[in-house]
């Protein structure tokens, strides 16, 4: 049996790796196990059906017998310690990957959810337009501190690990935008990212869904 995870049966991002099953196809992809994917549409999101596999009524979520798991970092975790080659074997090298695991989804992400949830819920308030600036001065502080860690290294510690298939789809949330542009390593690195086979096989299926509803309507 497949481990079988639900995705956008039509993606607000038109495919473009954005939505968080990409994370999850990603890592499937880098070890090696075949999926399936359930799409759901808004509305079947929100129903009784799927809320029993996640509370939030949100994709992507992950069913393999009788484990039901949603968070996109929790799934790739979990992907990570079923299969070789997403986390390192050495006990204190796996220790500091989770921890980079933790440090792209809560302490890179927030940064980047605070700039697009203002803008979706705020962008028409008369605070707003003073509002952005401190938002980009946290991106910027956390991108410069990333890009001091980083230096000239391939990955985040090491291998490439989860930790970095994570950070890469977090950092890829700016893509193209001027803060991004402003850390030449990090560009470099999400490139580095996004170039790997696996990430190329997932981006293509996520936008193939894409694709296919878009034909037939
Ligand atoms: N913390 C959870 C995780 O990491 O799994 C967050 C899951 C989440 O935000 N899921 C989103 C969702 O289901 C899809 S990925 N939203 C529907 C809802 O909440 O009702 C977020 C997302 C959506 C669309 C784009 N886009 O169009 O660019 C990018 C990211």
């Amino acid at each position: 049996m497949k481990p079988t995870i639900t995705a956008f049966a039509l993606s607000p991002d038109e495919g473009k790796g954005q939505a968080r099953d990409m994370r999850v196809r990603w890592a499937f992809e880098e070890v090696g196990q075949p999926y399936d994917v359930r799409l759901v549409s808004f509305a079947e999101m929100k129903e009784r059906a799927h809320l029993a596999l996640h509370p939030f009524g949100q994709i992507p979520t992950y069913e393999d017998g009788n484990l039901a798991l949603f968070e996109s970092g929790a799934i790739v975790f979990h992907i990570a310690q079923l299969h070789p080659g997403l986390l390192p074997s050495d006990i204190n090298a796996r220790a500091r990957a989770v921890g980079w695991m933790f440090a792209a989804l809560n302490t890179i992400e927030p940064t980047i959810l605070e700039a697009e949830a203002a803008e979706y819920l705020e962008g028409d308030k008369p605070w707003y337009a003073d509002r952005v600036p401190l938002i980009e001065a946290r991106i910027r502080m956390r991108f410069g501190e990333l890009s001091t860690w980083l230096g000239d290294s391939e990955w985040l510690d090491g291998n490439f690990s989860a930790a970095d298939l994570l950070m890469v789809t977090v950092l890829r949330r700016l893509e193209g935008s001027a803060i991004l542009q402003e850390q030449a390593n990090l560009l470099d690195y999400v490139e580095r990212g996004v170039q790997r086979p696996a990430y190329q096989r997932a981006f293509a299926a996520q936008l193939a869904v894409f694709e296919e509803a878009t034909r037939s309507i």
